[in-house]
């Protein structure tokens, strides 16, 4: 087998692990399938080196990635029980402290290592392995396992293989080179299974989904003379259709697969007054310096901030921001 990225040093990384005696493995808000996967290889690698290993996130495991062997493993909320028993976390795919949710107590103490691909990470753990040109948290932890000699196994594999396909949007974002694939194939003669992993990622819709489907695509906007495409989605959608913040996973990119369409902006609830405002942008276009400007981060192609006001005064301030970037 053969690493993504053969000069990653994860020597510091590999003692942090080696000296822990509990580690506990969390990923961001609303965690995506990368941190997700990212966290149940880990854990069953670290299982197999015997050591003390927990995960735990903010928010739960989202229903894409239930079918993954140590999925039903992923603790949840504030409260994390086991923490008097960990003295180092491991954070992945997350681009900035905040973005775990957990207080301030959750850290005390602990040693912090932060493994993650989003160019805007500012490096805010003890230990870090910040590198963008890895296509996804998972491909990461690919090379970390393959540095610590650990040997794959299906579960792990079919982790990462997740992990890889939507964080590379099924293998068409201009992230995918030929070692994307190298590795994919590692990780199917390693027992991963990209059917079983299509059809859970997408082909697991809900009548619910596609109802708040129909209903955010009716929003649909293009301005810019057709170089943007804004939809969204509402509370009131949410309670009209049964779905959820999780249903929404995908929607903007029927904005990204329109024709000239560069940059595409999509808009759903975060939590009360605020909105989680969401970027995707062609080649060529930074929409990780687009939303860092509105406070946010993200990676070049796929960023997004949280915004406050109504669902008219966000759209309203992103609105020239979205234009300016388009005019060179
Ligand atoms: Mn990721």
């Amino acid at each position: 087998m053969k690493a993504m990225i053969a000069t990653t040093d994860w020597s510091l990384v590999a003692k942090a692990l080696g000296d822990a005696k509990g580690i506990v493995l969390v990923t961001h808000k609303n965690p995506d399938s990368d941190g997700i996967g990212s966290q149940i290889a880990l854990f069953h690698a670290l299982k197999a080196i015997g050591k003390k290993v927990w995960i735990h996130n903010l928010h739960p495991v989202p229903r894409i990635c239930r079918y993954l062997d140590g999925a039903e493993k992923a603790g949840m909320g504030e409260v994390f029980v086991h923490l008097g028993a960990v003295d180092t976390i491991v954070s992945l795919d997350c681009g900035a402290k905040s973005r775990l949710g957990m207080p301030d107590s959750f850290f005390e103490g602990k040693t912090l290592i932060n493994i993650d691909h989003h160019a805007s990470n500012n490096g805010f753990g003890q230990v870090n392995v910040v590198n963008a040109t890895y296509c996804a948290t998972g491909a990461m932890v690919f090379d970390l396992l393959l540095s610590l000699g650990i040997a794959l196994t299906p579960a792990m594999a079919a982790a990462i293989y997740v992990a890889l396909l939507t964080d590379t949007a099924s293998f068409r974002l201009s992230t995918v080179t030929a070692d994307v694939f190298h590795l994919a194939a590692a990780l199917v003669e390693a027992g991963a299974e990209p059917a079983v992993a299509s059809k859970a990622v997408y082909g697991s819709n809900s009548h619910e989904r596609l109802k708040l489907l129909k209903m955010s695509l009716d929003t649909l906007q293009l301005n810019d003379k057709n170089g943007s495409a804004w939809l969204h989605v509402t509370e009131d959608m949410y309670v009209s259709t049964a779905a959820d913040t999780e249903d929404t996973e995908g929607f903007i990119d029927y904005g990204r697969a329109i024709t000239g369409v560069k940059i595409t902006v999509f808009i759903r609830p975060e939590y009360e007054g605020y909105w989680k405002v969401s970027f995707r942008g062609v080649n060529g276009i930074d929409v990780g310096k687009l939303a860092s400007e509105l406070h946010g981060g993200g990676h070049r192609y796929a960023a997004g901030c949280t915004l406050a006001g109504t669902l008219a005064e966000v759209t309203e301030k992103v609105r020239p921001l979205v234009s300016s970037y388009l005019k060179n």
